[in-house]
Parts: C-alpha cells; sequence; structure tokens
C-alpha cells in the first residue's frame, strides 16, 4: 500500500471513530419546576428552536415560548429520559437567550447526575458546574466532554440562574454519545471489573482488569458507603460493616467507568 494510501485509511478509520459519537436526544423529561409563560419543559429537548435540529453546534432561535422552558423558581431539577441506555460523554446547552423575557433568567449553577433505574443518581465527574449568561446575538450552544457513562437518565439539578428572582429557564439541552455496546461473548475480557460472591455477606472479590481503579460502593439512596483503591487482578474488600440490601457498586479508572449491583446479604 502507498504511503499515501496508507495515511488516507487512518484517516478515514479516525474520522468513523469520531462520527460514532452522536447527538443524543432524550425522548421524555420529568421536572419539579412548574412552567409559565406558556412554555414547557419538552421545549429543551425536542429540537424546536434548533436551526439543524440533529446538531450538537446548531444555532437556537431567538428563545420564546413556543421554543425555550421558563420555569415559576429559581431552583429545581430535570430527570431527562434518554429512552434507552447510551454511553453519554458530552452534552450541549443553549441558555435563554435575548429572545425574553430576558438573559437573567438562564440557568449559572449546575450539577448533573446518571442513572440506570431512574431512582439511585450518581454525579457524573467532570459535567459542567455553571453556564454562562447568553450575550446579546449569541445562540451558539456551549459544549462539554467527560469520561463516559452508561445512562437511561440524566437530572441537571439547577441551583443558581443569572439573577433573575422570578424563575429560571433555558432553550435546549442535548447529548454528545453512543447506544451502550451490548457485550458479547468475544467483548467479556474487556468488563473493566467483576464481583464475587454476590450476593455476599463479609467479603467481596472485586476483580479488576485495569491498573489503578478505585470502587465506590452506594446505597440506594445514592450516599456512597464505601471507597477502595483496586489494583489489577483480584481485591477482597470487606463488606461486613454493610446491612442487608441492594447497593450500587461504581468502578473507576483513567478511561472506564462502570456500575454493577451489588447485594448484601
Ligand atoms: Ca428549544
Amino acid at each position: 500500500m502507498k504511503k499515501t494510501t496508507y495515511l488516507m485509511a487512518i484517516l478515514f478509520a479516525f474520522y468513523l471513530q469520531i462520527n460514532a459519537q452522536s447527538m443524543v436526544n432524550p425522548v421524555s423529561a420529568t421536572t419539579t419546576y412548574t412552567g409559565t409563560y406558556g412554555t414547557i419543559i419538552e421545549n429543551t429537548f425536542n429540537g424546536v428552536g434548533l436551526e439543524t435540529p440533529t446538531s450538537l453546534t446548531s444555532n437556537h432561535d431567538q428563545t420564546d415560548e413556543y421554543n425555550s422552558f421558563i420555569s415559576t423558581t429559581v431552583a429545581g431539577t430535570v430527570d431527562f429520559n434518554l429512552g434507552s441506555s447510551y454511553d453519554i460523554q458530552g452534552l450541549s446547552f443553549w441558555n435563554q437567550n435575548d429572545g425574553g423575557p430576558a438573559t437573567n433568567f438562564g440557568v449559572n449553577s449546575v450539577a448533573f447526575f446518571y442513572s440506570l433505574d431512574g431512582v439511585t443518581y450518581l454525579p457524573i465527574s467532570g459535567a459542567p458546574t455553571t453556564f454562562l449568561e447568553s450575550a446579546p446575538g449569541v445562540y451558539a450552544p456551549e459544549q462539554f466532554t467527560f469520561t463516559a457513562v452508561s445512562a437511561i437518565y440524566i437530572r441537571m439539578q439547577v441551583l443558581t440562574n443569572h439573577g433573575e428572582p422570578s424563575g429560571s429557564g433555558f432553550a435546549e439541552i442535548a447529548f454528545l454519545g453512543e447506544p451502550t455496546p451490548t457485550v458479547g461473548i468475544k467483548d467479556q475480557k474487556v468488563t473493566a471489573f467483576s464481583m464475587y460472591p454476590n450476593p455476599a455477606s463479609n467479603n467481596v472479590v472485586v476483580s479488576s482488569n485495569y491498573e489503578k481503579a478505585t470502587i465506590e460502593v452506594y446505597d440506594m439512596t445514592g450516599k456512597q458507603v464505601l471507597n477502595r483503591k483496586l489494583s489489577f487482578g483480584n481485591n477482597s474488600m470487606n463488606v461486613s460493616a454493610l446491612s442487608s440490601g441492594v447497593y450500587l457498586a461504581r468502578f473507576v479508572s483513567n478511561n472506564k467507568i462502570d456500575t454493577k449491583k451489588l447485594i448484601i446479604k
């Protein structure tokens, strides 16, 4: 193969790799907010207002009651349902812009969480914690990337806005990711970690396929109850202090996050 052909092949493979990641739109959402000005939460994920509804870099039209959401309180939570499991590794966010009522309704400080069951939510490491107030005439999104998490639900908890006392608003949100790969027999060896016995009572052997990893155990309220460093291979984890019940074990290494259910007898 000629050198240039070889180089083109590599570039093309790289291009395919990048394009495997694409826009993931929620299919529904539930929120603690009450909408006002005739706005509905669906306006923030149905693509209405985006000049190119399939693009994470598209501009969003001037915000109005038909393409954005305004709440009656500043703080609130929105749980976006992706419909099925995706490996999410980024997001685009279009804040309330100068179409109205005013840019100071825009979302300011936030916290993002992910969940596979819509009940237990864990924090997304590296997700954005603030969004800028939109400048007049600026309708482009803020874009963020983070270490991928496998999620069916993404929670955005709004803590503050940009100064308006009567409520918060934003125009659109969309996620960057790909459908979570189904683990086949040939993929078993790339599983991040395994645990046995499970159900367990006193000790769990955690087998890690990565160097320098951590396992975090959360109870069903999302509270972390154990945190332990792992080395490659088998690690013994004492769980005798945990009461009987269902827990989530979250494995974190440099490039891999994986979550499994752990049952304590
Ligand atoms: Ca919109």
